[in-house]
């Protein structure tokens, strides 16, 4: 990736409540195909086609882009949600969340965290030792956002997922958007599953275990997903994290492992 980048990011929503969002860092030449295919998710999205929707584009000044290395990525064989939910909840435990705030975001996540029990737009913080959730609006959540993969870093990932049979857009956005969230100051921890119905994988990221995927953290069908990012207060103020997540600009130059299956035992 060469030139100076523009922020691509675009949210829709129908009958008020969110159905997707995505977001690139792109040179000028790439910004118009980009925009154009994040119009044509919106209006496509499984969920429903979007009545609504937001794009936005704007220029990021280059000394503000920062470079980092992605996570690795290592699958855990679940045979289904309930199990994929058991290891989620230990290994954020063994990353250093406690047992009461990981049930606190599962309970959350499982019940629909904005209001009225649909899924925010962005995502929970959550208190790691507490469980409390701290963002400050329960609705929209906080986005990690201003994150992307350099051309030659995508080339290389989507080979590596491919041998993995893993090369879809889930997978890479997250991957990039779990790097960005655990390169943030205070955050112990993230948990995701996807809030599309026919997509039932989730993931722990943490800076011990990279991101770790596991092919079932809910049931087919259910509409209600979503993240929490877990936070150790004693580590960081909220206004500064949340301005890190929101308007940092990070650009992923190098790809991590891409592991294979393995069962829980060898994590
Ligand atoms: C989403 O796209 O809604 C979140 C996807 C989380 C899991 C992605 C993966 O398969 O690793």
């Amino acid at each position: 990736m060469s030139g100076d980048l523009f922020s691509i990011r675009m949210h829709s929503n129908l009958e008020g409540a969110h159905i997707s969002g995505c977001e690139r860092l792109a040179p000028v030449d790439r910004v118009e195909s980009l925009a154009a295919a994040m119009v044509r998710r919106a209006l496509q999205h499984p969920k429903g086609q979007a009545d609504c929707l937001s794009l936005t584009i704007e220029a990021v000044s280059p000394a503000s882009v920062q470079t980092t290395s992605l996570l690795d990525l290592t699958t855990i064989r679940a045979a289904d949600y309930h199990q994929g939910r058991r290891m989620a909840a230990e290994l954020l435990q063994r990353a250093g969340v406690s047992a009461l705030a990981v049930a606190s975001a599962v309970g959350y996540m499982a019940a629909g965290a904005a209001p009225g029990g649909t899924s925010m737009r962005g995502a929970m913080l959550v208190d790691a030792v507490d469980g409390t959730r701290l963002e400050p609006d329960p609705s929209r959540g906080v986005r990690a956002s201003r994150m992307d993969l350099s051309e030659s870093a995508e080339t290389e990932l989507r080979q590596r997922l491919a041998l993995r049979g893993l090369d879809n857009p889930h997978v890479r956005e997250a991957l990039v958007l779990a790097t960005k969230v655990m390169s943030a100051p205070g955050i112990v921890a993230e948990l995701c599953w996807s809030d599309d119905p026919d997509y039932t994988a989730g993931y722990v990221a943490s800076r011990e275990y990279g991101y770790v995927r596991f092919a079932h953290l809910k049931p087919h069908g259910e509409e209600r997903g979503g993240r929490a990012f877990f936070v150790c207060r004693q580590e960081v103020e909220l206004e500064p994290l949340i301005a890190y997540l929101e308007r940092s600009v990070l650009l992923i130059t190098e790809v991590g492992e891409i592991g294979g299956p393995v069962d829980w035992e060898d994590v």
